[in-house]
């Protein structure tokens, strides 16, 4: 009979021994941690600082306010120009939350399609977003990168509410300011999803969508190194819709101890280090696609500029799901992604790699080669997984986690 406790300790080990190349993952600190488990885990704070609808919450609100402020610190984004709400719970209420704050349902969304590297919150049509909404779409041209000037014809013609740019299996880098300029043209209003690439843009290693959008959300869990939550910062006079759709619209009370997290890490995002980081994530992937990419992986878009790496393995002769499975028997962990052409996200062509996660744990461009190497052993090769498990274990002893 397991109990919590061996289960963590066994999560724990599992993580040690394994490569993660998840794009979306990455490895809090102890600090981000330690704020989860921290007292704040036992307050309800209802409303926002200076308007609580219970009592006790004067720390709550030096708290919230000062992670506010820390937000907007980090992206650069002026207090005359920006608000930020730092309660949501995730990407996706987030998500839920500008859209039922700014639009009335039935109206039309526009976003990066899933098959091309979107996200289900963009409209896709198993999501509310694509239920409750009337979801258009652009996607990426034959070269692999967004086809902006599809995305000003649909964009005229469907006269979208909102625009959303922003993607979870994209390689490049977003042209911000030209979709902000579509959105002007045809009325609509900008969100810009960072989520995925919110470190690389704190740190300027992407630029930044702040002057082109009115809103823009992105998650804390991913390369930011935060804790699961989300921060949708928007324009002052868009806010006060936006808070009140996540409370009391779609929330209850905050998880203050998340929030204490999100700050820790926001903190963190103001040291040097921190811009180190984030420019060896891109050196990282980078160096993987190039290794890959000698070894004849067919890499969509041809490489990279950011944290992620998307692959079409049939030219490999396997699907995304055998490639994933016969990466994990080598524990590498990678997921199978949809490629554009894919007829549905159920049985995928792509496989989809990251670097935040291994360059958490110290990894470098050597060690980048050394993974490039076995996935060319592992999926084009044949090399036996048992063969290749013991020298990846021995590169992970070398990295712990912290
Ligand atoms: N699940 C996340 C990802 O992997 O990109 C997006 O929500």
């Amino acid at each position: 009979m397991p109990t919590i406790k061996t289960l963590i300790q066994k999560e724990k080990k599992r993580q040690n021994e394994t490569i993660d190349l998840i794009a979306s993952e990455n490895i809090a600190s102890r600090g981000v941690r330690d704020a989860m488990g921290s007292p704040f885990i036992n307050k309800y704070a209802e409303g926002y600082p200076g308007k609580r609808y219970y009592p006790g919450n004067t720390v709550a609100d030096e708290l919230e306010t000062y992670v506010q402020d820390l937000a907007l610190k980090t992206f650069k984004a002026p207090k005359s120009m920006w608000r930020v709400n730092v309660q949501p719970y995730s990407g996706s209420p987030a998500n839920a939350a500008i859209y039922t704050g700014l639009l009335n349902f039935g109206d039309t969304i526009m976003g990066l399609s899933l098959t091309h590297g979107g996200h289900l919150t963009h409209g896709h049509r198993v999501s509310f977003s694509g239920r409750a909404y009337r979801a258009v779409h652009y996607g990426v041209g034959v070269d692999g990168h967004i086809d902006y000037d599809e995305l000003l014809h649909e964009a005229k013609q469907h006269k979208p509410k909102l625009i959303i740019s922003g993607a979870t299996a994209y390689p490049r880098k977003i042209n911000f300011k030209r979709i902000g300029q579509i959105a002007k043209h045809v009325g609509a209003l900008h969100l810009a999803d960072i989520s995925h690439i919110s470190g690389l843009i704190a740190a300027g290693e992407h630029p930044s969508p702040f002057a082109y959008a009115d809103v823009v959300m992105t998650t804390m869990q991913k390369t930011l190194r935060g804790p699961r939550a989300g921060l949708i910062f928007a324009r002052p006079e868009l806010m006060e819709k936006i808070d009140k759709a996540v409370f009391p619209g779609l929330q209850g009370g905050p998880h203050l101890h998340t929030i204490a997290a999100t700050g820790v890490a926001l903190e963190e995002a103001q040291k040097k280090t921190f811009q180190r980081y984030q420019a060896q994530i891109v050196k990282n992937a980078q160096a993987l696609a190039d290794s890959l990419a000698r070894g004849g992986f067919a890499l969509l878009s041809g490489g990279t500029d950011n944290h992620l790496i998307l692959t079409d393995v049939r030219l490999l002769g396997l699907s995304g799901k055998e490639a994933e499975k016969r990466l994990e028997a080598a524990n590498i962990i990678a997921n199978r992604n949809t490629i554009p052409e894919d007829p549905s996200p159920f049985n995928p062509s792509g496989l989809r790699l990251g670097t935040p996660s291994v360059t958490s744990r110290g990894m470098k461009v050597p060690q980048m080669r050394s993974i490039g190497k076995w996935m060319r052993e592992l999926l084009a090769e044949n090399r036996p997984a048992k063969e290749v498990r013991p020298e990846v274990l021995a590169l992970c002893k070398k990295f712990p986690l912290n």
